[in-house]
């Protein structure tokens, strides 16, 4: 693992997520960028001293150098932190799992593509929110023609945590988040707003081909957004929008899915993510569970417990890390990538990064539509 250690939040998920299926084990890392700290936080987490590392590179050479180095790596670092050691460990040839955005500037996520082409490791990117059962359902049931054409792509991702200047109080996470030198060109346009985009492609099967956006800084002091409305426009015709907003008080990790189309319509809430609603034109809207009756086999293959317990952020987090495992037998065996493994990777990274520079460059001049 590189980051995570004390004081940080993402990368204890990671550790959780990586552990649930018993497929990874933690045991090395450089866990920060301050020797001290990486050392404290490996004694902690109790890593052998000699695999707790003071820097990926060194930890990159080192392992390399030993039988039984690492296969896999976890990147938990702020956004400027993602491109240098993914690059490194792809250029070794050690699979990268890598938390969103995929980088903080365009330049470095065009040099992680390269680096990612030229390696025969796997890169994968955790827009975790993907592995929910009920988006897996969701995602098949837009595929085999069940809301008919899309007409209506609604994403909209909230929380309230950057309602007031809480990075002046020196809180760590929002330190970092706004400020544009770690969190790179967006501000909740990155750190959420990706999710929904990518989680709105993901269900709908499309990417808007131009949008429009109006950026606010509500916080005074603050020059990232902490607010974005974005307007879509898709090929087929089908419109959508995405609000994304850190200033929403009383909402905490408030992400929406709405898709509508000519025959049916779908919601779904990730506070209650084991539950989708699905409502055909002119019939009763229907609750589909995971588990109940209505369940697919979509949802059922990346469920762990039965219907009425309910699973959520580990377990869907965890499923990026056991498809991950999969396809990285797979690539050991020589085998196909199971059916129905969709964890997101660098195309996805790049598409978010693609939408994150459109949105600003829209706003910059008075909300213009951007091609995309
Ligand atoms: C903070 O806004 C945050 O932790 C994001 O960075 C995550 O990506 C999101 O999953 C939850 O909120």
């Amino acid at each position: 693992m590189i980051g995570g250690g004390q004081g940080g939040n993402i990368g204890a998920v990671h550790r959780m997520a990586a552990r649930l299926d018993g497929q990874f084990q933690l045991v090395a890392g450089a866990l920060s960028s301050d020797p001290e700290r990486a050392r404290a936080s490996g004694a902690a987490l109790g890593l052998d001293p000699a695999r707790s590392y003071g820097s990926f590179s060194d930890m990159a050479r080192a392992e390399a150098a030993r039988p039984d180095g690492v296969e896999a790596v976890a990147i938990v670092t702020p956004n400027h932190l993602h491109a240098a050691p993914a690059i490194t460990f792809l250029e070794h040839g050690v699979h990268v799992i890598c938390d969103k955005p995929l980088t903080a500037t365009m330049a470095e996520a065009e040099a992680l593509a390269r680096a990612a082409e030229a390696s025969p490791a796997l890169f994968i990117l955790t827009h975790n929110y993907t592995g929910y059962p009920m988006i897996r359902q969701a995602r098949a049931m837009v595929a085999s023609g069940a809301l008919g054409a899309i007409r209506l792509v609604q994403a909209e991702y909230i929380q309230d945590w950057l309602s007031d200047a809480v990075e002046a109080k020196g809180s760590k996470q929002a330190e970092w988040r706004t400020d544009p030198a770690r969190a790179g060109l967006g501000g909740a346009l990155g750190d959420i707003g990706t999710h929904a985009w990518n989680l709105a492609a993901f269900v709908s099967g499309m990417e808007p081909e131009a949008l429009a956006a109006d950026l606010t800084s509500f916080v005074p002091g603050r020059s990232l957004d902490d607010n974005a409305h974005v307007m879509l426009r898709y090929a087929s015709g089908a419109r959508g929008a995405l609000w994304c907003s850190q200033v929403a008080s009383g909402q905490e990790n408030a992400l929406s899915l709405r898709i509508f189309g000519d025959k049916a319509g779908i919601e779904w809430h990730q506070e209650e993510p084991n539950c989708l609603w699905f409502s055909p034109i002119g019939a009763p809207r229907q609750r589909l569970t995971r588990g109940g009756p209505g369940a697919s086999p979509e949802a059922a293959r990346v469920s762990r417990v039965p219907g009425g317990h309910p699973e959520g952020y580990i377990e869907a987090f965890a499923t990026l890390y056991a498809e991950a495992a999969e396809a990285i037998r797979a690539r050991q065996t020589g085998e196909a990538v199971p059916e129905g493994v969709l964890y997101p990777d660098l195309r996805d990274g790049l598409s978010g990064m693609r939408f994150i520079a459109a949105a600003v460059a829209s706003a910059r001049q008075n909300s213009a539509w951007v091609s995309l």
